[in-house]
């Protein structure tokens, strides 16, 4: 916009100056606040402006004196430096097929060395510990570090990466996985995006247990790091504004803004900062940026013309790395030298000192700033944006240059360079054989480290692997054995049941976390938002619409229920707090996170694998599962293969129950499991919405229930041809119907089986497999199908709700043949009697192929295939639905 009274301009430009010189910083903001409050009252637009100077928020004057003794403490930070590089470096030393990364800690090590020198507590009886979710390749740093304090060996160290044979559960892993480090690493990160997402449910479920009465969380901080590239992925931001919402004023977001990411700059054409300034702030956080070095203030104080943040502000992302690939001489010339003045300030620097002007990441002062106000900040949660160079430190080898993601090696030279940098004690003859460096006992460093770490409660990471067993419910608690005496109810009604009992025992109830994606509703779980609560640190602020009605909306600040909205990923990360917080936070939790199936696994797959690693422990309740079984919702609902999808995970236990009763049994083993023995394994099971009567519990079913298949109902009728059949979830009564019908119409016999879970029959059929091949000379083991199946008709049929692989993973254990039905192809809408007969796996079918692989043995005539097929209406030209 041009200016059209330069001199009015300047009027009001003088009065704010004025006000600023005499009256101070805060006294201009108000000022400033109370003049955008009337334009706005008076209809003037007001200019949106999200982003501040490219300057350091904490100004110099109100800077807290970094407390420690800065020279011990560097000379620790290059020993961590020069460790986490010889660990990578050694360990890719023949070859590169190890990997590792060098560039990414180096842009790091101040912003860890001083949380964890400064800031983070270790769990004490006072403190319940803060938890840091650290960038996961970042970890050379953090072994580095670990080794240094007494904690991990040089043996360790240099079986970096190798986690089998002689190494097996010593080997350090590559990333942080607790499922490989149980006792050290806390949250697996490295899959980006979920770190940040994971830690903002994390200090969330830090809030509930608190507001609950559970655990005292209140002085407890959780510190999540990302790398600015990693900001790119839709999670790591995606749940900012929820944060922001809930006054998660126990997080804080440490960004390492190195401005690059693997192939080249994050924002080249660009400021990554700026841009994450507008995003936070915009969702109400509280932004820090910690961009220059102290050796900057000086110059700042002379800028009084505002030349210098002018070109601070101009340059591009991509010019401040090249910049920092290069040397002094080229800083003075390219970025001071475009202006006399500027040129003028530096004239009589040298180029060194030039180039030791640093970023604010890598200066401990300013660090230390930063983390001290956002340490303090109350209200809102708090990001530290920091500005650093990749590969600080690495010269050639990759110090600011686009390989340096990707650098595995470091020539002599370079290394040398290192060395002199960072004063490392390795003379010249022992630089190749990369010795690890350590403080001796008695040292200054060596004392001065484990007195910090002491002051802090303690060593860090460090993962908690049991807490307090508790006295769980058996299953005739759970009041379903008894049969729903003629009434017709769903799975998902009777785990509804379960859980309101749950709820209320006196034991567990309050442990017990319901979580719903905005879905509630559709599972007939709206009784519970009067009876427990939906947690709301605001409680509730307003008269709801059905506040006369008996099951009222209600929002509590001691509620119990997680109600997550549409967001199955926030939901998932909640449930994995609570499944968790045994370890994080020694209070056991009984998270039951319910939503629509085919929104799981599928949806948010790569957490539930991250909850695996994490040893998890709860309860994912798919519900509205099943192809054919959720009817009217077509394509994008339907889901046949959220079971293959629970089966990837090595200690996810996976059930598809078909009635309440071994619903009842899994939970209350499932109990058991967890949180009495507390075994590392989480639950999925499947829960249906269409309704039918539930039988009695026969008896001695239960183990029969919890290893995958038991005998639920011997064939009918005197027929000579025999025949097993398996089924699952709902498609098990088609079972039931299709063996009336052989019985009926074709005199054969057909043995029911009911088969909640092929997968864990699977499991079984493995490890025996795998056993007898490594015992060829002792007894050999039958597998628990072989136990089920022997020496009866020798022709099984399974079908299931889900794709043909599922049934199919008994195969190899079954004796005689074996035919899996299933549902593949897309879903559709339709009746679900329609849906089941397009699927091929009705009555009908099922039928038809039972007697044709009888009629393959021989057992009955080819004719009865034909005749029943054309008995049943079935088309055999019809399209394949696997393809339709
Ligand atoms: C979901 C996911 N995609 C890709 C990768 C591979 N990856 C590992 S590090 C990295 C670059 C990280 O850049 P940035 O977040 O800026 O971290 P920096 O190393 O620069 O600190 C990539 C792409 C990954 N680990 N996770
Ligand atoms: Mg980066």
């Amino acid at each position: 916009m041009t200016d059209i009274d330069p001199a009015e301009t300047q009027e009001w430009r003088d009065a704010l100056a004025a006000v600023l010189e005499f009256e101070g910083e805060a006294r201009t903001s108000y000022l400033l606040d109370q003049v955008l409050a009337e334009a706005q009252r008076l209809g003037a637009r007001v200019p949106f402006v999200a982003t501040t100077p490219y300057v350091n928020t904490v100004p110099v004057t109100d800077e807290p004196t970094h407390p420690g003794d800065r020279d011990v403490e560097h000379r620790i930070r290059s020993a961590i430096r020069w460790n986490a590089l010889a660990m990578v470096l050694r360990a890719n030393k023949d070859s590169t097929e190890l990997g590792g990364h060098l560039a990414s800690f180096q842009s790091a090590a101040t912003l860890y060395d001083v949380g964890f020198q400064h800031f983070w507590h270790a769990p004490t009886d006072t403190h319940g510990g803060d938890l840091v979710y650290v960038q996961g390749h970042l970890s050379p740093g953090i072994y580095a570090r670990a080794f240094l304090e007494g904690r991990l060996t040089e043996a360790q160290l240099d079986s970096f990466r190798q986690e089998t044979g002689s190494h097996a559960g010593t080997g350090l892993p590559s990333y942080p996985h607790p499922w490989l480090m149980p006792d050290f690493w806390q949250f697996p990160t490295v899959s980006m995006g979920l770190g940040p997402l994971m830690a903002i449910y994390q200090a969330r479920f830090l809030k509930y247990l608190h507001a609950r009465g559970l655990a005292d969380t209140a002085g407890r901080k959780v510190w999540a790091f990302l790398g600015d590239g990693e900001t790119d992925e839709p999670e790591s931001l995606g749940a900012i504004s929820m944060a922001a919402r809930e006054k998660l004023d126990n997080l804080v977001f440490v960004v390492n803004c190195n401005l690059q990411r693997l192939d080249g700059p994050v924002r080249g054409n660009g400021k990554i900062i700026q841009e994450l300034e507008g995003v936070f702030r915009g969702a109400g956080w509280n932004v820090i940026k910690l961009i220059w070095g102290s050796g900057w203030d000086q110059l700042l104080a002379q800028d009084h013309t505002g030349a210098l943040k002018r070109r601070m502000m101009e340059c591009v992302d991509g010019e401040y790395q090249t910049f920092k690939s290069k040397d002094g001489a080229y800083v003075r010339e390219h970025f001071f030298g475009v202006d006399p003045a500027l040129k003028e300030m530096v004239a009589g620097w040298s180029d060194d000192e030039i180039w030791r002007l640093t970023r604010g990441g890598h200066d401990p002062q300013k660090v230390y700033a930063a983390y001290a106000a956002a340490n303090a900040h109350t209200g809102s949660p708090t990001v530290v944006l920091a500005k650093t160079v990749k590969g600080y430190g690495l010269g050639a080898a990759g110090e600011a240059m686009n390989i340096s993601h990707q650098a595995k090696k470091v020539a002599e030279p370079a290394l040398r360079a290192f060395r002199d940098r960072f004063a490392i004690p390795v003379s010249d003859d022992h630089l190749l054989d990369l010795p690890y460096v350590s403080f001796a006992d008695g040292s200054p460093e060596h004392a001065y480290l484990h007195a910090r770490r002491q002051e802090l409660g303690g060593y860090l990471p460090e993962r908690r692997r049991t807490s307090a067993a508790l006295a769980v419910p058996g299953v005739e608690a759970l009041g379903q054995t008894g049969g729903s005496n003629g009434r017709a109810l769903s799975t998902t009604m009777a785990f509804v049941q379960i859980l309101t009992k749950l709820l209320r025992d006196k034991e567990i109830g309050k442990r017990v976390v319901p979580i719903v994606p905005d879905e509630a509703r559709t599972f007939g779980m709206e009784g519970l938002f009067r009876q427990v609560g939906i947690f709301s640190q605001s409680g509730q602020l307003y008269t709801p619409e059905d506040a006369d009605q008996l099951m009222f909306y209600k929002e509590d600040a001691s509620g119990q229920i997680l109600q997550e909205g549409i967001n199955e990923a926030g939901a998932m990360s909640s449930w994995i707090a609570a499944a968790t917080s045994y370890s994080s936070s020694d209070t056991p939790m009984i998270p039951f996170y319910i939503y629509y199936s085919m929104f799981g696994f599928q949806r948010i797959g790569d957490l539930a694998w991250a909850a695996g690693d994490m040893r998890a422990r709860g309860f994912l309740l798919g519900g509205t599962a099943g192809r054919t079984t959720l009817n009217g919702e077509g394509l994008q609902h339907e889901d046949g293969h959220s079971h293959l999808q629970a089966a990837t995970i090595p200690n996810c236990v996976a059930y598809d129950p078909t009635y309440a009763y071994e619903l009842a049994v899994i939970v209350a083993d499932g109990l058991r499991r967890m949180y009495a023995e507390q075994e590392d394994v989480f639950y999925y099971l499947t829960l249906m919405n269409e309704n039918y009567e539930h039988p009695p519990m026969p008896e001695g079913v239960t183990e029969g229930i919890l290893k995958g298949m038991y005998l639920l109902q011997p064939g009918k009728g005197r027929g000579a041809a025999k025949v097993d059949l398996l089924g699952s979830g709902t498609i098990l009564r088609e079972v039931l119907a299709a063996a009336d019908l052989l019985a009926k119409d074709f005199k054969v016999k057909a043995d029911v089986w009911s088969v909640p879970s092929f997968t864990e029959l699977r499991r079984d059929g493995l490890a025996v497999e795998r056993w007898n091949t490594l015992h060829p000379m002792e007894e050999q083991r039958t597998s628990y199908v072989a136990q089920c199946l022997a020496g009866r008709s020798g022709t099984v049929v399974a079908a299931t709700d889900y794709m043909k692989a599922y049934a199919d993973q008994v195969r190899a254990f079954v004796p005689g043949s074996f035919t899996a039905l299933g549902t593949d192809g897309f879903g559709r809408s339709d009746f679900r009697r329609n849906l089941r007969r397009h699927f091929e796996v009705d009555r009908h079918f099922i039928a038809v192929t039972a007697l044709r692989r009888l009629a393959d043995q021989g057992a009955v005539p080819r004719e009865a295939v034909a005749e029943a097929i054309e008995k049943y209406g079935i088309d055999p030209d019809r399209a394949d639905p696997a393809h339709a």
